[in-house]
């Protein structure tokens, strides 16, 4: 399987996250880089597509205030990396706003997503990663790999958060739809993937469906409930505590009704943040368990692009990924 990685994602270097009253050191951090890198042989950097494919999911003046944040931050005194700390809950009405606490603010929806000085560029080209590993399955592959980092999910057309900036896994997908195809994203990653549900709400040719911990117990709280499940959304919530057992009849589930949708490509956003040892999430996915869980995937035989977002213990991060990928 082709795999693609490009090396401008480790400009992205948070120096911590603010939750539950405090900051932490980043769960999301560089040393994720060389785990997986090890474990999956050698990538290839990919071709740069420029603007107009991310411009297909995100809005122009979110892709100008995330390639300029930092810069402003910088200008109005400030050190280290930028953070939001008010946010428009009463309504996300267009505001010409200039002063970038309130630009932070309007564009995004937490408090453990930093802009550095290089996050758009790591952002950046993990759209561009994945959008290589796109053009690979659109070829005649049957299935590739995109490391893209830092992850993407969480990000919506004009918002940032969960570590996420820009919607690698959604640039991907409207890219495979620009010229044809029905798309199916399936979202492994321990957290609801509720920028994507939120880019594709609206679409007919593209359909989402999404395992993750229950919205009730577990970030991103305000979305992932089942009930959000809607002709091309369906979202499968489990407990705390699931394991391969536990999590195989929501994957035959989403598979079921990925065939119904009848897809001519899928994309998987992958993330290892299931394990038993992450440190963030609650999940008892062991290593062994990925790679049957990649053969289910990979039975729909569907073209499918894998494309990397979560998955924190980094110490079994390359085997994770090794072994998911495998499957295939
Ligand atoms: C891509 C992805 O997996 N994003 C996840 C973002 C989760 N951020 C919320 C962090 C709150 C973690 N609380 C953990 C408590 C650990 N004791
Ligand atoms: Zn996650």
């Amino acid at each position: 399987m082709r795999c693609f990685w490009d090396d401008r994602q480790r400009d992205h270097v948070p120096t911590g996250e603010f939750f539950n009253g405090a900051m932490h050191p980043p769960a999301e951090h560089g040393g994720r880089i060389d785990a997986i890198l090890d474990a999956i042989g050698p990538t290839e950097a990919p071709a740069d597509l420029g603007m107009q494919p991310l411009l297909r999911v995100h809005g122009r003046d979110y892709l100008e205030f995330l390639r300029t944040a930092y810069g402003q931050w910088r200008d109005a005194g400030r050190d280290g990396d930028a953070f939001p700390y008010t946010f428009p809950v009463v309504g996300r009405r267009h505001l010409r706003l200039n002063r970038i606490d309130a630009l932070l603010g309007q564009y995004s929806f937490d408090t453990s997503s930093p802009i550095g000085p290089g996050t758009w560029d790591a952002a950046y080209w993990s759209a561009q990663t994945a959008l290589a590993g796109a053009e690979a399955i659109a070829g005649g592959d049957r299935a590739a790999f995109a490391f893209c980092r830092p992850p993407g999910h969480h990000a919506g057309a004009d918002y940032f958060g969960g570590y996420s900036y820009v919607n690698s896994a959604a640039v991907a997908a409207s890219h495979l739809a620009a010229s044809g195809r029905r798309v199916a994203i399936l979202d492994v990653d321990y957290h609801h993937g509720n920028g994507t549900q939120d880019i594709f709400a609206a679409r007919r040719d593209i359909a989402f469906v999404s395992i993750h911990a229950d919205p009730a117990t577990d970030y991103p709280f305000f979305w992932g409930h089942a009930d959000e499940s809607r002709g091309n959304i369906l979202n499968l919530p489990l407990p705390r505590g699931t394991d391969w057992s536990g999590y195989l009849p929501a994957l035959v589930h989403a598979l079921d009704w990925i065939e119904r949708f009848a897809a001519d490509a899928l994309v998987v956003s992958y993330s290892a943040d299931t394990h038993e040892a992450d440190p963030i999430s609650h999940f008892k996915m062991k290593t062994q368990d990925y790679t049957p869980m990649a053969r289910r995937i990979a039975s729909l035989d569907l073209p499918t692009l894998v494309v990397m977002e979560g998955g924190y213990a980094v110490d079994a991060l390359g085997a994770n990924v090794a072994a998911f990928l495998e499957g295939f």
